[in-house]
């Protein structure tokens, strides 16, 4: 057995099932392990950042980590900003980056670069194998540091000759510590905050935004009268009809400081003390008020559900609390379709058990306010601000749910980053249905623009913004792919195209025209 083949049935020992790849020659001993030892589904990507965004998808839905290969410094690169999303998002990844063999390095060959470097800035744990008799137990300790609450990205570099020598044979995971449970002290601070009758709400990320830790927050906050809110972009929100309602705070700053105004504590539940996306002339970072406190109750690798757990039973908040009822929505038998008639026809139709990827960026707060009583449904968010990942993380997270369709609102400009993610989709045959927001613009900036006092810009300027010259055939694209595709210019062709979409079991690309 060789390093590679060591590697490969370690990880997957450990319970790495896919690999999400776009190797190199420096890679071909991976490549061919992954055909020998068998246990493993490659999925092929023809840019590293749709595999990086479809190893995040995969892991946000599957709970456990996928494993990427990339070639060398610059495959890596190609796929940070989508390393970084899934960093932001405590997403468990293992990352294997080939390199050079060991004693060519010092020739300086073209492709040579600081992989260490490249990869130290967006991950958590970095290790290049020295040998390969080494690799399996480098392997098995990435898998640990990947799976350690909340989730980390691991990134382990794998010389050539460390994949080509031989080795012993696979080895073990490592222990793992579990979530840390939380302080008792914590608990007592958060009691008597929820006790003293002040304006609290309990600001909640990570785990607190899934089933179970949400029943458990709407029963704290119907007894003790806090307010719920979510982050602003969260992995993974579990929601819709029958399940408790969260709203998230607003991104525009102005709209996050009215959310929290009356705020007099603020209850970190898995979360990060909110601040603004960017500072901006003459408006705060912190989004808090001067007189809010804050409190952690649980950081995100911390045990969320058994802290929850603790703070009913302290507060005897046995009631459930009231959950959100189903909501249908007139749709406008207009002909122009706005986001707003876009997302009330999506929050309608949307299929029971969705995972819905959310890339609509200006269009998002319509997609959040119009799902908010559909059938309930998995809603995962740009966590990261690095646009390009709606298409692969749809993709990941379709290998990692076969059973239920993927909803894609896909801004086009930030479509365009990663768009090679639809051949993989057509290649693997995923049901992902994608709302290709078509407003020919980088609108948000527009609104960006204005926001940062760029108000008496000219023409040069909001050329950088506008995308039609010449405008994309986004059913030409897709199709061009191996992907459906058809195009919705009013709301009847819209539902048309919807039904279509969701009948389909493949993927299917709704070109939107707003
Ligand atoms: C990796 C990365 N590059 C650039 C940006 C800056 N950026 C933010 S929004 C945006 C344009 C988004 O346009 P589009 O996806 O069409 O959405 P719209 O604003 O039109 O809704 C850009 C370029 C970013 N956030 N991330």
């Amino acid at each position: 057995m060789n390093g590679a083949e060591s590697l490969v049935e370690t990880l997957a020992g450990a319970g790495v099932e896919v690999c999400f790849a776009n190797p190199g020659t420096s890679e071909m001993h991976f490549v061919a392990a992954l055909d020998q030892m068998g246990d493993m589904r490659c999925v092929l990507g023809l840019f590293e950042g749709v595999a990086t965004g479809a190893a995040d998808g995969y892991a946000r839905m599957a709970d456990k980590p996928a494993s990427t290969l990339m070639h060398l410094g610059p495959g890596l690169a190609n796929g940070l900003a989508n390393v970084h999303n899934a960093r932001r998002a405590n997403t468990p990844m293992v990352n294997i980056v080939g390199d050079h063999a060991t004693y060519h390095k010092e020739h300086d060959a073209p492709l040579t670069s600081d992989v260490e470097g490249v990869a130290s800035a967006f991950s958590d744990w970095v290790l290049t194998s020295t040998d390969s008799r080494s690799v399996a137990r480098d392997g098995a300790a990435a898998v640990a540091a990947a799976i350690t609450p909340p989730g980390r990205v691991a990134t382990l570099i794998l010389p050539a000759d460390a994949s080509w020598n031989e080795a012993d044979g696979p080895a073990p995971l490592p222990p793992v510590a579990g979530r840390a449970p939380v302080a008792p002290e914590a608990i007592n601070d958060v009691v008597r905050v929820l006790r003293s009758g002040d304006p609290a709400v309990l600001f909640l990320g990570g785990h607190a935004l899934r089933k179970p830790g949400l029943t458990l927050a709407g029963r704290i906050a119907a007894k003790s009268g806090a307010r719920l809110l979510a982050q602003t972009l969260n992995a993974r929100v579990e929601r819709g009809a029958g399940r408790v309602a969260v709203d998230f705070l607003p991104y525009p700053v102005d709209a996050a400081l009215a959310t929290l105004a009356d705020a007099r504590h603020l209850v970190l539940v898995g979360s990060e003390t909110p601040a603004a996306f960017f500072a901006y002339p003459d408006k705060p970072s912190v989004l808090s008020p001067p007189q809010c406190e804050t409190h952690t109750l649980a950081a995100p690798g911390e045990d969320i559900v058994g802290v929850l757990e603790a703070l009913t039973e302290e507060l005897g908040a046995s009631q459930d609390a009231a959950v959100q009822a189903r909501e249908k929505h007139s749709l406008p038998s207009g002909e122009a379709i706005t986001p707003e008639a876009a997302a009330a026809a999506v929050g309608t139709h949307l299929p029971e058990a969705a995972i819905v990827v959310d890339e609509a960026l200006s269009a998002a707060a319509a997609f959040i306010s119009r799902t908010r009583g559909a059938a309930p449904h998995d809603y995962l968010q740009v966590t990261g601000g690095a646009i390009g990942i709606g298409l692969p993380l749809a993709t990941g997270a379709a290998v990692a749910s076969p059973d239920r369709k993927v909803v894609c609102l896909q801004a086009d400009g930030s479509a365009m980053y990663t768009v090679q993610a639809l051949w993989t989709q057509a290649r693997e045959g995923l049901d992902v249905t994608t709302v290709l927001l078509n407003n020919r613009s980088y609108a948000i900036l527009k609104e960006e623009l204005s926001n940062v006092g760029g108000d008496e810009t000219g023409g040069r300027a909001l050329d950088m913004m506008e995308l039609d010259r010449p405008s994309l055939d986004w059913v030409g694209l897709a199709r061009g792919m191996g992907v459906e595709a058809g195009r919705a210019r009013t709301m009847q062709e819209l539902e048309r195209q919807l039904t279509a979409g969701l009948r389909s079991e493949g993927p299917y690309l709704i070109d939107l025209v707003l």
